[in-house]
């Protein structure tokens, strides 16, 4: 029983306890949901696989958005260990060279350009074309966004500009989707100090402006974004796609 009852999805992005992937996996698992999980390198298997046992979940493989044959790789496992198909796909995957993560957006680089937006960008794309070969009805894609897709944000730069371009995606996404009952959303999520966070120039500050300045005057927790994942990936969002829902303590109403 539960809101996710008897559904099959994949998470990738975990990369430690404190990563918005493992956020969202808990409450899933906790919600009735079955998992998968996905790695990106040696390293990070080590730090997923013990995370993967607390919740029953299987480790499919290593998966790097930048070699296709990865991709290609971990969704054969999907299909064996879920051979009914999968209902969800949880996508918080991101990456800009932090060098280029402070400072002005007009420096970024050709090659951290392409880069940022292959990772951030393109991979959910990349993702979504294997995922619709599996995916059952009702099925639903879900990725990670900033509100610096929305407004300038200090040091966001690169990220911004691919988080813009993730969130047009999730509207073409879900335009060629909803016909065979597939959703494509994302959840815009306030700054969570995280690995990737503490690549992004003066974290600490934006973290402390959005606890002054956010309605709730609060930041918000993985926790909490996970929930709302829960939500999106379950059937009381049926009705929902293409859509991007701010899980912010409300900063985007002031920001
Ligand atoms: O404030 C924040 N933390 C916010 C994060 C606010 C709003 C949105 N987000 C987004 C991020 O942009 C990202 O899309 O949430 C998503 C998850 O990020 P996270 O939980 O903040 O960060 P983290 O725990 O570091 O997970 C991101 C992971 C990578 O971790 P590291 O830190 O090792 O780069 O993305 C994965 C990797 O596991 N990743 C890749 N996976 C496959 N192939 C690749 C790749 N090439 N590059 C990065």
């Amino acid at each position: 029983t539960g809101l996710l009852a008897g559904k099959r999805g994949l998470v990738l992005g975990v990369a430690n306890n404190r990563s918005i992937a493992w956020g969202i996996a808990k409450s899933a698992h906790a919600h009735g949901a079955e998992l998968a999980f996905t790695y990106q390198g040696e390293a990070l298997k080590k730090r997923v696989e013990p995370l993967a046992r607390e919740l029953d979940a299987r480790v499919i493989g290593h998966c790097d958005v930048t070699d296709p044959a990865s991709i290609d790789a971990v969704f054969a496992e999907a299909a064996k260990a879920f051979p009914e198909g999968i209902d969800f796909v949880v996508h918080c995957i991101a990456f800009s060279d932090k060098d280029e993560l402070t400072g002005r957006y007009i420096e970024t680089s050709e090659g951290n350009f392409t880069k940022s937006l292959l990772i951030s960008c393109y991979s959910f794309t990349a993702i979504a074309q294997r995922a619709e070969k599996i995916m059952r009805p009702g099925g639903s894609l879900l990725t990670l966004t900033y509100y610096g897709a929305e407004k300038w944000m200090p040091h966001y730069n690169v990220m911004g500009v691919a988080k813009a371009a993730l969130e047009a995606s999730v509207r073409y996404l879900a335009a060629d989707l909803g016909p065979k009952d597939i959703r494509v959303n994302a959840i815009s999520a306030g700054p969570i100090k995280t690995l990737a966070a503490s690549g992004i120039g003066d974290f600490r500050y934006i973290l402390k402006w959005n606890e002054y300045n956010a309605p709730l005057r609060r930041t918000v927790t993985i926790g909490e974004v996970g929930e709302t994942a829960a939500y999106l990936i379950s059937d009381m969002s049926r009705g929902m796609t293409g859509e991007i829902l701010h899980v912010d303590a409300g900063y985007h109403v002031v920001g």
